[in-house]
């Protein structure tokens, strides 16, 4: 091999991520110097952010909207930072590199400046998680934090290379070009088929109930299922609910759609659940969000689970029907197996009758002239001007019930991505999904509480571009806990707005302030107006609209 054929570590780094289709890396500075000026080179986007959470957040939207795995990045002292952001990528399922410096062996067990033992911090986040400590394993361990990151159920990995900033492996010569496998260029790698077993016992019990239903997870959005999920519901006349993360996995206004089910839910959807005499998961955790603490459905309940995971078959319910595969190619071979069926005529009517029991509840709300403005009324607006290949990013808590009950998704191009639980995930993952996608209009919904934690990402958006539109559902405050915080104090006296309020600011000034577009909304005839203008700005957009502080979201249905 002569020495043209061999290059640095520094370009390693650069040529890998290329070779892997990575367009954007997030990251706080002082981190890999050296590759970045040959990721300059080779056209990857290089974005400094203003915390390393917010590089993690970034790069798990990107992640979720592109189909590649997303890549962040922090110095040894951001690592405990950038751990602390993989937490929502790990709970979603979303293949993330995350890379970190750490100081050479020679540092190690004497007091270095800067530096705790990183690998505790990432376990639990990671599904692999490695030292690069010389140059040389670099390769292979690259390679397999891709193939680990993409495969089965997806999720984020960790390598800490040597060097605080990662300069030691840099400065190495005599690596080889790097090879990308090209299956975990991309997610998910494969489709693996059901074996005919489990496709014919699920296709058994699918053709003796009498009131299935379809439950989609976040599984049918990884596996890009939505078409054959509709299809088959189509096909069988089988209701569909959608967890959280399942959420637009079928158009909302379908006749079958029944709303999303668990705690963050239309009580609509826990009582078709519950009532069904067969449950059919796609691609779903069947833990406590989706089952509201498994109360629904009903114990008991006959249940079919389709999972890329076949250790999470039967996990939450026993003598669980389970069905080993990806979930786009099981649920082809349950149309293949399954004759056209008009469905159980009352069983449909009675969930319509329950949807629309539903729907006319909400209905006032939707409507509603009251200043400040409900927040039923402000997702309304937007369901209705959402556009037809909007990504709608969800930040957590009411934000997420909210638009989970009340913003409708309508078209198959329209995505839709929420926080797996980190309050002030969604205004830096929706930074990452525009980098995914930078055609496509990007919209997140937040609370104010959720966007205090990174607003400070406006200025990585102008700098950069990024023109997302985020609509502040602004209460001052901290909404979703008020009630407990009464329930604790009971009779006591004492400050209870401590626990909850928060000085009056406008973000739509800050927003201004910034060189972004910023509007304030105070009245529900301005929605409109202000969504559509923000769409339209050519810069990234802060919607604050002020609601209701006293508004509660609905509760959950429960048996
Ligand atoms: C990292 C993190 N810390 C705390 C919480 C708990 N939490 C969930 S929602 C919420 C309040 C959110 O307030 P805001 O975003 O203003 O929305 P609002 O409830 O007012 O609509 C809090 C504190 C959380 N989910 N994640």
């Amino acid at each position: 091999m002569t020495s043209t054929d061999t290059i640095s570590g520094a370009r390693y780094v650069a040529e890998a991520l290329h070779a892997y289709g990575v367009t954007h890396v997030f990251y706080v500075d002082a981190i890999l110097r050296r590759s970045m000026v040959d990721m300059e080179e080779l056209g990857i986007r290089r974005v400094v952010v203003h915390s390393e959470k917010a590089a993690a957040y970034m790069a798990d939207g990107y992640a979720r909207v592109s189909g590649r795995a997303g890549v962040c990045m922090a110095q040894s002292v951001g690592a405990a930072n950038l751990a602390a952001g993989l937490q929502d990528a790990a709970l979603a399922c979303t293949p993330l590199v995350a890379i970190t410096g750490k100081k050479p062996p020679m540092f190690q067990h004497r007091n270095a400046y800067q530096e705790i033992d990183h690998w505790p911090m990432f376990q639990p986040v990671t599904k692999y998680n490695v030292d690069v400590v010389a140059p040389d394993m670099l390769p292979h361990l690259m390679r397999q934090a891709f193939r680990s990151a993409t495969t089965g159920k997806p999720g984020p990995v960790h390598l800490d290379l040597i060097g605080r900033e990662a300069r030691e492996l840099e400065l190495a010569e005599g690596l080889p070009h790097p090879i990308a496998d090209s299956s975990f260029t991309v997610y998910p790698p494969f489709r693996p088929q059901a074996d005919a077993p489990s496709i014919a016992a699920a296709t058994r019990a699918i053709q003796g109930a009498e009131r299935p239903v379809l439950v989609a997870g976040g599984g049918v959005r990884i596996s890009n299922a939505a078409a054959e999920l509709t299809a088959l519901a189509e096909q069988c006349s089988i209701p569909v609910a959608t967890s959280v993360n399942g959420k637009g996995s079928i158009d909302e206004r379908h006749a079958l759609s029944v709303g999303v089910v668990g705690s963050y839910s239309s009580w609509c959807a826990n009582r078709v659940v519950y009532e069904a005499d067969l449950v059919i998961y796609v691609g779903s955790a069947t833990g406590d969000q989706t089952t509201h603490d498994w109360r629904v459905p009903r114990l008991g309940t006959p249940i079919v689970q389709i999972d890329i995971d076949a250790a999470e078959l039967g996990r939450s319910y026993p003598n669980t029907i389970g069905v080993a595969a990806d979930a786009k190619a099981a649920l082809q071979q349950l149309r293949d197996a399954l004759p056209q069926h008009g469905g159980n005529a009352p069983w449909l009517a009675r969930t319509r009758e329950l949807v629309d029991g539903f729907a006319a509840q909400q209905h006032p709300m939707r409507v509603s002239s009251e200043t400040p403005i409900r927040p039923e009324r402000l997702c309304q607006e937007l369901s209705n001007l959402l556009p037809s290949d909007a990504i709608l990013v969800s930040d957590t808590g009411y934000s997420a019930i909210w638009v989970a009950t009340t913003v409708a998704l309508t078209s198959p191009r329209q995505t839709f991505i929420r926080a797996a639980g980190s309050l002030g995930w969604g205004f830096p993952a929706a930074i990452g999904a525009k980098c995914a996608a930078p055609h496509r209009p990007v919209v997140c919904f937040t609370g104010d509480g959720g966007f205090w934690y990174h607003f400070a990402e406006l200025e990585t958006a102008r700098r950069h571009g990024i023109n997302t539109v985020t609509i502040v559902n602004n209460n001052n405050g901290f909404s979703q806990g008020i009630a407990d915080v009464h329930e604790q104090y009971g009779d006591r006296p004492g400050n209870r707005d401590e626990l909850y309020r928060f000085n009056e600011v406008s973000f739509a000034q800050i927003a201004r302030d910034m060189g972004c577009f910023g509007v304030r909304v105070e009245t529900p005839e301005e929605i409109a107006p202000a969504i559509r203008q923000a769409l339209d700005a050519q810069l990234p957009a802060v919607v604050e609209v002020m609601t209701h502080f006293s508004a509660r979201a609905p509760a959950p249905w429960t048996p």
